[in-house]
């Protein structure tokens, strides 16, 4: 495979998953703690409370990411370490934990590329109504601000947002994540807030004077129709529109896509979209971040009571999570990109596999995620040949994690954790990606010409 020379290479993790140390050093709640610690949210009854410990494990695992060879390593900061109730006083001693982080990444030749927001909102907020309250944008602007204050000379690349499609329709519309309301409305306005809370903190980015380039995590899916019908055509035009185009128009067009606001003003008005926010929504970024991991295929048969799209049942090999394999979709997204919104710089913030590993004689033996990931790198070569701004590539995940509501049991790293020691174990995964990585350096410094 042919990466542009400067093409960054990179694994991503986050605050929740991975950290641990949940009440350590002034850490406040946040509202996957108290879902995770409610019965019957999280399979097994697990939760993050001491996750992979990477808290206390940081230099471990930074030495992993130099082992692996990577460009840039993308974390996300928790909320409530710094701002214990989302709002007044800074946890200078939550800060220092990400300066330490920072500070050693740096020194290891490693890029931090830092998420604002990977949905440990802050309890105290939830409490006054998270994400539907609207004030809860004025108060990540604020966050934001400070962590831009404090951290802006040494991170130079941000997103501020990871996947709100997860963050409002999982965790407002469907309750399957934190803070588990079923409410389709919620889910509505808590994305309009969600997408306010980004243009204000890009806003608070450039007002910071900081250099560095910013932008947003989208999770985007392919959205095709199971056949050539009509009524499965307009079932994959309204989920695109549902899981797609109402994240990527606010943000790139300055507009919401018309046919899902009318199609959700049918259940109640859209007045919380106030005056102006579009224009905020759509301030300019530095660039767009997508996690990719399957295709989605809509038909008319079967409809859920909101969208009325039902989904055709996998066909194709699927992941440990039920997801199929679909490389295509990846170049079918990145080339649609390209084709129906603005010039931006792209990068591939999340991709990546769970499978069930099984660490056998110090091995774990994960071929089928080697396929994965050299499939879907062949798919962003292939955009890139067809004139695709990417310019960078995140696998996910660095290590195996806690995966919300699926507790430990779902396993994405290419480097295993054994959750009962905490040792760490690269997986073949991890030593494939590690030699693509080292034979790509040494073609770039010209050993092989
Ligand atoms: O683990 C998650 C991550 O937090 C967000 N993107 C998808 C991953 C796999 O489900």
């Amino acid at each position: 495979m042919n990466f542009p020379q400067d093409f960054v290479w990179g694994v991503a993790t986050s605050s929740y998953q991975i950290e641990g140390a949940t009440r350590e050093d002034g850490r406040g709640e946040s509202i996957w703690d108290r879902f995770s610690h409610t019965p019957g949210k999280v399979m097994g009854m697990e939760n993050g409370d001491v996750a992979c410990d990477h808290y206390h494990r940081y230099e471990e695992d930074i030495a992993l990411l130099k082992q692996i060879g990577v460009d840039s390593y993308r974390f996300s900061i928790a909320w409530p370490r710094l701002f214990p109730t989302g709002e007044g006083e800074l946890n200078g001693k939550g800060l220092d934990f990400y300066k330490r982080l920072i500070e050693k990444l740096l020194q290891n030749g490693i890029q931090p590329l830092v998420t604002l927001y990977h949905w440990d909102l802050p309890q105290k907020l939830q409490d006054k109504g998270g994400w539907v309250n609207r004030d809860t944008a004025y108060r990540f602007q604020e966050y934001a601000a400070t962590v831009f204050r404090h951290l802006g000379d040494l991170v130079t690349m941000w997103t501020t947002h990871n996947e709100p499609w997860c963050a409002s329709f999982l965790g407002y519309g469907k309750g399957e994540h934190a803070p588990g309301i079923q409410d389709h409305y919620a889910a509505v306005q808590a994305s309009h807030h969600l997408l306010l809370s980004h243009g204000l903190a890009v806003q608070a980015f450039r007002e910071s004077g900081k250099n560095g380039r910013i932008g947003i995590t989208l999770n985007l899916s392919a959205a095709y129709p199971a056949t050539d019908d009509e009524e499965d055509q307009k079932a994959a035009r309204i989920w695109d529109g549902y899981f797609n185009r109402w994240f990527l128009d606010p943000v790139l067009k300055g507009e919401y896509p018309q046919d899902m606001v009318e199609l959700y003003s049918r259940y109640q008005p859209l007045d919380f979209i106030f005056d102006g926010d579009l224009e905020t929504i759509s301030v300019p970024i530095d660039f767009l971040g997508i996690n990719y991991y399957s295709r989605s295929v809509l038909t008319a048969e079967d409809p859920d009571p909101i969208l009325g799209v039902g989904h055709q049942k996998p066909v194709l090999p699927t992941t440990d999570m039920g997801w199929e394999v679909y490389p295509e979709g990846l170049y079918d997204l990145l080339t649609r990109i390209k084709r129906e919104y603005k010039p931006i710089d792209l990068y591939i913030t999340e991709n990546g596999a769970a499978y069930p590993d099984e660490l056998k004689d110090g091995e774990v033996e994960d071929w089928d995620r080697v396929d994965y990931l050299k499939a879907h790198f062949e798919a962003a070569e292939r955009a890139i040949r067809e004139g695709v701004p990417l310019k960078g590539y995140y696998v996910w995940s660095l290590m195996d994690n806690f995966e919300w509501a699926y507790g430990y049991s779902k396993r994405f790293g290419i480097v295993y954790v054994d959750f009962r020691t905490q040792e760490r174990t690269l997986k073949k995964s991890g030593k494939w990606f590690a030699s693509f990585l080292a034979n790509r350096k040494r073609s770039i410094d010209g050993v092989y010409e």
